[in-house]
């Protein structure tokens, strides 16, 4: 029986976090294509849609992690905090779908099911979980890099009595912990900020570490009226050096090599930039991201800042990292995280060497000891950069399935396309830098350019844009080349979806920063779509 179609569109759009919202901004209102958005949440925001776990917050300072594609949309919203929460970035969102009226063109609280591109026509046949079925000349995966949440599979996880949460599907109307026996699992960037906000409420929290990360301060405060009118009037000039940047955002300079520099001068640097918070401690010194005995020293200021702040020294020792360089797994930014393990009523345990061995009715099982619970929250992290497409049936020629395709690791040329899956283009796919910079910044830079494409097509009369199979090896390859000269390759990370028993080991996103990244889409670009073939 043929397929009754419900649609016809320009282009359908998965999602409808800060990629989607983009996306559907710049081809409909500027392209003037029909466009569907379809996102399973019952409103836009995405990754901040989701995270409303207590704490969340961006570790990207909030003047920049915002779009720069309107200058009145930047001129008329004011940040209130260096570090964005949640509800103001979702706010943010909210206030950027309002103004350019994207909802009418969203449909919310549907999923993306199937997608299959039909090659008598080349257009893609999309089909929802409720019974739409689109047809469209390209399909736009907006669908985040960190939205399949995961919860690992422990034996008895059914049987728990209380209640189970993970940190990015957080029940929209908060949750009380006040007189609870709380626990949560995993301190990545989530677990990190909720326990502090956690053991505030909680009657009790168990944290249950396996490998310990990196916690630096974040340095968080409200800001000023003056520092918001200074960046408001340098917008431009701000917004053309975080383009060039390696991270998508301005960067206070490095002062040197720290192997080289006097000690206390290394030092002195080392401590100034603590106390002002932020990441901008990791650029301190020209060498500590490539050179391992540089990257020791910068571990060991943090190792003793640890020391410095947990009172017990056996719970210090627990929560100090060893055996990776810094760095090396994304780099967190707490607020009184560490100082969080000296309240009476927070326990760290250790389950590196005596990993949990089930969950019961009454709570988790680790080290022979079990310990009682109302609710164990999950902040375990996600299938990060391919769960949320290999999720969804996607078919390109001859009926090939990207999760087939993808089985050992993503291929994708530039992170924007992948062969045989022709008019897909994917907004910060495995293979761009999307999360090791400034997101936004990456959105605008893989929207913009992907609408350039689109353009060049439309002038040229060309229906069908496909990578070309060269083209995408020769990126995979460079995109593992450039990881293996840093340090994100020497620790077990998302980045490398260790994190996901049985997933690939291939490390995913393009450690050359976004500044080369754009440099290189544009010769691209500018030579033709070389490794493209367009027809
Ligand atoms: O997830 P994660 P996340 N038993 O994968 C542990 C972004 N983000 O949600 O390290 C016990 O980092 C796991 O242990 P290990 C940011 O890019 C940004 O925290 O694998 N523990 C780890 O401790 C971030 O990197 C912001 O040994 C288990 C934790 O769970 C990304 O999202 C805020 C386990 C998972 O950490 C993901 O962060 C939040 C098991 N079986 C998130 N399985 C900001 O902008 C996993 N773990 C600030």
């Amino acid at each position: 029986m043929a397929t009754e179609i419900t649609d016809t569109a320009d282009a359908v759009i998965i999602g409808a976090g800060f990629a989607g919202m983009y996306a559907l901004h710049r081809l409909r209102d500027e392209f003037g294509y029909s466009i569907r958005v379809f996102d399973r949440a019952d409103d836009v925001g995405g990754t901040w849609y989701w995270n409303t776990y207590p704490g969340a917050r961006c570790d990207v300072e909030s003047v920049f992690y915002s779009y720069s594609f309107s200058e009145e949309l930047e001129q008329e919203w004011t940040w209130t905090e260096r570090y964005p929460t949640q509800p103001e970035i979702l706010a943010y969102a909210n206030h950027v779908a309002d103004k350019f009226d994207l909802r009418r063109s969203i449909t919310f609280e549907t999923s993306v099911a199937e997608a299959t591109f039909d090659e008598s026509n080349n257009r893609w046949l999309v089909t929802t979980d409720r019974g739409e079925t689109v047809t469209a000349t390209y399909l736009i995966t907006a669908v985040g890099c960190l939205s399949e949440a995961r919860i690992p599979d422990f034996e008895g996880i059914e049987s728990f009595g209380g209640r189970i949460l993970h940190t990015g599907h957080w029940p929209r109307d908060g949750v009380d912990f006040d007189g609870l026996r709380v626990a949560v699992i995993g301190t990545g960037s989530s677990g990190i900020q909720a326990i502090p906000e956690i053991a505030r409420d909680a009657k009790t929290l168990n944290v249950f570490q396996r490998t310990p990360h990196f916690a630096l301060p974040a340095g968080n405060r409200p800001l000023a009226t003056e520092e918001i009118d200074e960046v408001k009037a340098n917008y431009r000039r701000y917004r053309a050096i975080c383009k060039v940047s390696p991270s998508g955002v301005p960067i206070v300079p490095p002062i040197g090599s720290v192997l080289s520099l006097p000690d206390d001068v290394g030092r002195a640097e080392m401590n100034r930039r603590w106390e002002n918070g932020g990441t901008m401690f990791m650029t301190a010194f020209t060498d500590t991201s490539r050179n391992e005995d540089a990257n020791a020293v910068l571990a060991s200021f943090v190792r003793e800042r640890i020391r410095d702040i947990v009172a017990d020294p056996d719970t210090a020792e627990s929560l100090t990292p060893h055996g990776y360089p810094i760095g090396a797994k994304r780099i967190c930014l707490g607020t009184d995280y560490y100082a969080t393990y000296n309240r009476d009523n927070v326990s760290l345990v250790d389950v590196r060497d005596n990993p949990i061995e089930r969950i019961t009715e009454r709570g988790i099982v680790a080290g022979g000891n079990e310990y009682e619970l109302d609710v164990i929250i999950f902040a375990t992290g996600y299938d990060a950069m391919t769960g949320a497409l290999t999720a969804i049936d996607i078919r390109g020629v001859n009926g090939l399935r990207l999760r087939d395709e993808w089985a050992a690791g993503p291929r994708t040329y530039l992170g924007i396309a992948s062969a045989q899956f022709p008019n897909m283009f994917m907004i910060t796919g495995p293979g761009s830098p999307s999360v090791l910079v400034n997101v936004i910044v990456s959105i605008e830079q893989h929207v913009d350019w992907m609408c350039d494409l689109l353009s060049h097509a439309e002038k040229q009369g060309i229906s069908r844009i496909e990578a070309d199979l060269d083209a995408q090896n020769a990126w995979v390859l460079e995109v593992n080349d450039v990881a293996s000269r840093t340090m994100f390759v020497k620790a077990n990370s998302w980045y490398l979806g260790a994190n996901v028993p049985g997933k690939a080991r291939v490390f995913m996103p393009y450690a050359g920063g976004i500044g080369p990244f754009r440099e290189r889409c544009d010769k691209v670009a500018a030579e033709g779509y070389t490794g493209f073939t367009l027809t």
